[in-house]
């Protein structure tokens, strides 16, 4: 694909503030009308209009009412141009589109059999001609007509009209949405739904009707949904001063969806895994992604719509400050340190990789070749952590008064990152420059952290240097303002605590202690998104989790040495684990006892993946081997605990709380203990834990665990059963599907993938395979004799013909090819190779000619 880019960036030439949208819905004919009122700017000179449109069929086009023929306008496969317009006029479109046949799950779409519609980035102009940019924004007016019988239900952004008899068994609705939007915004369903209704009241007094749509049936499953948005709505009123602005608020849940869910104005869709729940269907963890997926979507009603991006290589302007938004949401209805170690396990896996490889890029990129391709972890969760050193550097209270000033300064505008900052340096004086090197500097920088001491003085000095390593297209790289949180301990649970900016190359700070050497605590809390690299031994470190008394760095201190023991293991220095060690953790382990979900945290090792960026080339399958090794090892250790643990009955009567959750996932760690022991009994142990577990949450670990063991009439019993119990719900099918990818062979992946329930038009079906087999399971997708992508090319080119944004997701995973051991790496390029000569869409195209680089 032509590359797009930051640089060419212009202002659309006509103002349209007014668009009638009229849909007459049809599966495989809707006729969509649409009067848009064109006002050109001041100084557009004679620009023509140009107008964005794909796969739509041209009925008919006029301008103040005279019908236009073929010679007045052009039109392409990418759009309609009208060289000659006047500087004020309507323009009247007809076009036919067929939602039966959108396999791309882009623009307006059928989902079990009723209407939906996902519009970003680009799918509106796969319903009408349109300038299809954020920077355009418009009131819109929505006219629907559909069968009564088939469409009860007709939903679209902002406050419905009366629906009225529309003829011949159909009936009509209008939504007015008061708010001017961008295309990306809108949004049609339309179908037989059952209704969840709740309502809120706003800190104003306002009364607002919720309603969350779902298959008929699925109702009560959305309870927690609903409660999670009224929970986000207060939230976002006390944490940001921010009311919703609308008398409605609706939810859809939909089965094929591309993305977790979307923040339409006032009519959010959501993929349906991400709405329902109750105990029997769903993990804590799903009730957790509810919780953040709900809010995640509408804190965008204010960071995303009320203020929303110029063009989309402001993505992070709405995606990494709305992340941070429902990250802080989530720490504040659980817990704050564990909420913080789980949101850095993910930024790690997933950006630090994107990071280090071959399609790194910027928070804010300055070209791209394929928008879709555009959503990506840099963006959103780097694009987070930046957000929140800068509420680090400048403190929450400054952070607040900013964060008012740009609601204030920007409601109702498309901006860009430079106006953002402009708000808080103007509450602040500071000037924001070399902080704004976050956005444009891809690769993660490194700190290197050394120290002495001298008893003499009693001095710690301390010297902290950073660098970024090179990344495609960015071969030098300058100091970024890094915040560091530090902490100089005694080891009695004394603590001196201070932040320092390291905004140069290299900085020396001394520290004096009252007393003798004290232990240096760095980047706690996870303060800024780098890798730190000091030089200490085992027993340094030992020593250093110990004396801790920041919770995330406990983890941490936890986590450096399991990740050293399992690359030693791996690289065959060392056949056994330390036992010396595997005590020690063993313990940290037990004293974390108070605190349930921190235990459950510091019992999982880190991931094959995460263990990739710590040695070059990448072993994956000796770092399996030896990760499962550390694994039994440590089974063993807590072998007491895990039994104690799982004798115990799990919380009942059963909540969906922080607090009963925690209980819950270390009974699941313990499983997953059992998963890894070399105990002749465990087998049996885990059905019986499948068998009689009372919530999905334990039901699942203990399928999972027992997949863990290889081939065994104990998993296939445990399978089989799933399989009968909830063949007819496929959000927990899904589970089913995936914990056989994440632990299975390329084998395994063609069995699924021929599977009766396999459908490669589903997205959520497509990744519970091909997506967790190939980043969840890496020893086996990473096979060195290539067997484990022979099994997903053949699915995802089958993919990539229906739905490009799905397929070109799943090649992420090929990312990684460079650092890989040899074999394995030849194997994945020429796979890529081969992928490239057939013929890819073009988002396909664009992220593997990036790999290929
Ligand atoms: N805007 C796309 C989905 C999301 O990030 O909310
Ligand atoms: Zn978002």
């Amino acid at each position: 694909p032509v590359a797009v880019k930051l640089a060419d960036y212009t202002p659309y030439p006509f103002d349209m503030d007014h668009v009638e949208l009229s849909f007459e819905l049809d599966p495989d004919a809707t006729k969509v009308t649409a009067e848009l009122k064109v006002t050109r700017k001041a100084g557009a000179g004679n620009a023509p209009l140009e107008l964005d449109g794909e796969a739509l069929k041209l009925v008919s086009v006029e301008i103040d009412g005279r019908a236009l023929t073929p010679s007045d306008y052009s039109l392409t496969e990418h759009g309609l141009t009208l060289a000659d317009v006047p500087d004020q006029f309507t323009l009247r479109t007809v076009v036919v589109i067929a939602p039966s046949k959108n396999t791309a799950l882009s623009g307006l779409y059928m989902s079990g059999g009723r209407f939906c519609s996902q519009c970003e980035s680009v799918g509106f102009r796969r319903i009408t001609y349109y300038p299809d940019r954020p920077d355009v924004m418009s009131r819109f007016f929505v006219t629907i007509v559909a069968d009564k019988e088939a469409c009860p239900i007709m939903l679209s952004n902002g406050t419905p009209g009366d629906v009225k008899d529309a003829g011949n068994g159909r009936h009509t609705i209008t939504w007015d949405d008061p708010h001017k939007k961008p295309s990306y915004l809108f949004a049609l369903c339309a179908g037989d739904y059952d209704v969840y209704r709740d309502s809120f009241t706003t800190m104003s007094g306002k009364h607002i009707d919720l309603a969350i749509h779902v298959d008929k049936g699925d109702a009560d499953r959305a309870a927690w949904a609903m409660d999670s948005l009224k929970r986000s709505m207060t939230w976002d009123e006390q944490t940001y001063g921010r009311e919703y602005d609308l008398g409605v608020f609706n939810i859809v849940a939909v089965r094929d969806f591309n993305f977790g869910a979307m923040e339409n104005k006032g009519l959010n869709v959501f993929n349906s895994a991400y709405v329902l729940a109750d105990e029997d269907s769903a993990t804590d963890a799903d009730f957790e992604a509810i919780e953040s997926i709900v809010a995640h979507e509408y804190f965008h009603n204010w960071t995303g719509n009320r203020i929303t991006c110029r063009d989309w290589f402001q993505l992070c302007l709405k995606e990494g400050l709305t992340v941070f938004r429902d990250q802080n949401f989530s720490a504040d209805m659980r817990s704050r340190p564990v909420q913080r170690i789980k949101d850095v396990i993910r930024l790690r896996s997933r950006q630090f990789a994107e990071d280090a490889g071959p399609l790194a890029h910027p928070v804010r990129p300055d070209n791209y070749g394929s928008i879709d391709n555009l959503y990506t972890a840099t963006v959103y969760e780097k694009g987070a952590e930046v957000i929140g050193m800068l509420r680090r550097i400048i403190g929450e209270e400054t952070y607040r008064k900013g964060m008012d000033l740009y609601f204030e300064r920007h409601d109702g505008q498309a901006v860009t990152i430079e106006d953002f900052y402009k708000c808080f340096e103007d509450v602040t004086g500071k000037d924001f420059t070399q902080f704004r090197l976050w956005y444009a500097q891809a690769g993660t920088p490194r700190v290197t952290v050394e120290e002495s001491w001298d008893e003499a003085t009693k001095e710690l000095t301390i010297n902290l240097s950073q660098t970024t390593p090179p990344t495609p297209g960015q071969p030098d790289k300058k100091p970024v303002p890094i915040p560091l949180e530090l902490a100089v301990l005694d080891g009695k649970g004394g603590t001196d605590a201070w932040m320092t900016v390291l905004d140069t190359a290299e900085t020396t700070i001394t520290r004096k202690a009252a007393a003798g050497r004290p232990l240096l605590s760095v980047n706690r809390d996870f303060s800024a998104p780098v890798r730190v690299e000091r030089d200490l031994t085992r027993d340094q470190r030992l020593a250093l989790v110990v004396a801790e008394t920041d919770p995330f760095n406990q983890w941490e201190g936890v986590r450096t040495l399991v990740t050293e023991e399992i690359l030693k293991l791996s690289e065959g220095s060392q056949t056994r684990p330390d036992s010396e060690l595997v005590g020690a953790i063993a313990a940290a382990i037990r004293n974390a006892g108070d605190d349930p979900a921190l235990a459950a945290l510091l019992t999982r090792l880190p991931e094959v993946g995460e263990l990739f960026l710590e040695r070059e080339p990448a072993d994956p399958v000796a770092l399996h081997s030896a990760r499962k090794r550390l694994q039994a090892a440590l089974a063993e250790a807590l072998s007491d605990t895990v039994g104690t643990t799982l004798e115990a009955p799990s919380p009942a009567p059963y909540a969906p709380s922080a607090e009963q959750a925690g209980v819950r996932a270390f009974r699941g760690a313990c499983i997953n203990l059992l998963g890894a022991s070399e105990d002749k009994d465990a087998r049996r142990k885990l059905l019986v834990l499948y068998q009689k577990a009372t919530n999905m949450t334990e039901r699942l670990a203990a399928m999972r665990a027992l997949t863990m063991h290889g081939e065994c009439p104990e998993r296939d019993e445990a399978l089989a059963d799933f399989e009968t119990n909830w063949k007819h719900n496929p959000i927990v099918m899904d589970k089913w599907f995936a914990v056989q990818a994440g632990q299975g062979t390329a084998e395994t992946v063609a069995e699924l993938a021929a599977h009766p329930e396999f459908d490669l038009k589903n997205p959520n079906r497509v990744r519970s395979v091909v997506g967790v087999f190939s980043t969840a399971n890496l020893a086996a997708f990473h096979a060195p004799d290539g067997s484990g992508y022979r099994a997903v090319e053949d699915i995802i080119l089958k993919a990539d013909a229906a739905n490009p944004a799905l397929a070109a997701r799943l090649i992420t995973a090929f990312e990684q090819w460079r650092v890989l051991e040899p074999k394995a790496g030849a194997a994945a390029q020429a796979t890529l190779k081969r992928l490239q000569e057939a013929k890819l869409s073009p988002n396909s195209a664009d992220i593997v000619g990036r790999a290929l680089g």
